[in-house]
């Protein structure tokens, strides 16, 4: 293992207008804002995203609370650290609790880093063999079912084999019906953000003859018992997202009945080296997982792709061409949809992306570079 001295350290706090607004349960999104993360080290540089936003509807972690995490504990402790990689930095932040978003992106700055050091990608390092992975898209909460539908359209015909759709109280059950109508053979799937109660299970029970592939997160977050309650309710396989922090609350929700799907997000779980720990957990117990997201800019879905390549990514993953979201990206390259609704898992050393830094200039809010 190489050891060498972090030298120096930059963030960004970021914002980029969305392609088109992004609503879900808990809020609508028109501009994205997350952190970038640049380290430098022995003449290698390496980049990664927290992907903390601008309100705590998704996480209680903002850009703000990742920023300060970062630049007062979680830097420092690396900075002190002999270790400058991924195991490095676990080790280094135990005497820290929470705060996965921004565990992840630092984390991922670590992977690039030794990826670029070693000459190997980041699918290599992780473990994974596929060289593309099978995808589809997320549409967020829309207003009634035309609209609906004419998302649904619009990405079928580019080519998503995968439809992902936001419901909320007030708009689910008749327009998920709508689209089963209309698409009775595509795969569809809904995430509902944590937006029901158990006392909604019976209106939930309606989704159950619509053949959805899974309901993910319909309850609280920190609610493995009523989802437990749920499923049990239920044929329609749920799927947990925000209640899944780490290995232990997989192991836990799966041996509870409250789930038999997990979505795995690196910067949830704090991290990719939990992300492949829940993955091989779920392989070995023959429990589907896929790839989720946060609507990244090229550099966390570079990530995405290279955990997504690990053989028990069986579902498609929350992973969408890069012009499914931003005019313009801060890295190339630019991801695209394979015809056969997959994408392509880079090769290159690391992440395998390049930073445009006139785009990252002119989309910075602020930035702070401190030097070791
Ligand atoms: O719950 O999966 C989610 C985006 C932001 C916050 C939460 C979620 C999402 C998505 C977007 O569904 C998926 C994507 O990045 O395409
Ligand atoms: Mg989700």
């Amino acid at each position: 293992m190489v050891e060498s001295k972090l030298d120096a350290v930059e963030i960004f706090h970021i914002r980029m207008r969305l392609r088109e607004p992004f609503r879900t349960s808990f809020g609508v999104e028109h501009d994205r804002e997350c952190l970038i993360l640049k380290l430098e080290a022995g003449g290698f540089v390496g980049w990664g995203e927290s992907v903390a936003g601008q309100f705590p509807g998704y996480s209680y972690e903002t850009a703000q609370t990742a920023w300060h995490v970062l630049e007062e504990f979680f830097l420092p402790a690396l900075a002190q650290s002999h270790l400058l990689t991924p195991t490095g930095l676990r080790e280094a932040l135990k005497p820290f609790k929470g705060h996965p978003l921004a565990r992840a992106g630092l984390e991922m700055a670590l992977w690039d880093l030794l990826g670029k050091r070693e000459g190997r990608s980041l699918r290599d390092l992780l473990g994974g063999q596929r060289t593309s992975v099978p995808v589809g898209v997320s549409i967020g909460v829309q207003e009634n079912l035309d609209s609906m539908l004419a998302q649904i359209d619009g990405y079928l015909s580019q080519g998503y084999q995968r439809i992902k759709v936001k419901i909320k109280p007030g708009a689910d059950v008749e327009i998920v019906a709508g689209i089963r109508e209309l698409y009775p053979a595509v795969r569809l799937q809904v995430d509902a953000n944590s937006a029901y109660r158990i006392e909604d299970a019976d209106h939930l029970k309606a989704l159950d003859d619509l053949d959805l592939q899974l309901i993910e997160q319909p309850l609280a977050e920190d609610d493995i018992i009523d989802h437990a309650a749920l499923q049990k309710h239920l044929k329609t396989d749920i799927c947990l997202d925000e209640s899944i922090l780490n290995l232990r609350h997989t192991i836990q929700a799966v041996d509870m009945g409250a789930c038999r799907i997990i979505n795995i997000k690196s910067g949830r779980v704090g991290g990719l080296l939990e992300a492949v720990r829940i993955h091989d957990y779920c392989l070995e117990r023959g429990i589907p997982v896929w790839c989720g997201g946060m609507l990244e800019t090229n550099v966390g879905r570079a990530a995405n792709l290279a955990l997504a390549a690990l053989p028990g990514f069986t579902l498609h993953g929350d992973i969408s061409a890069s012009d499914r979201y931003y005019e313009h990206d801060i890295a190339v390259p630019t991801f695209s949809l394979n015809p056969d609704s997959t994408m392509d898992v880079p090769s290159q050393p690391g992440l395998g992306v390049e930073m445009d830094f006139e785009a990252l200039k002119q989309f910075s809010l602020r930035s702070i570079r401190k030097e070791f």
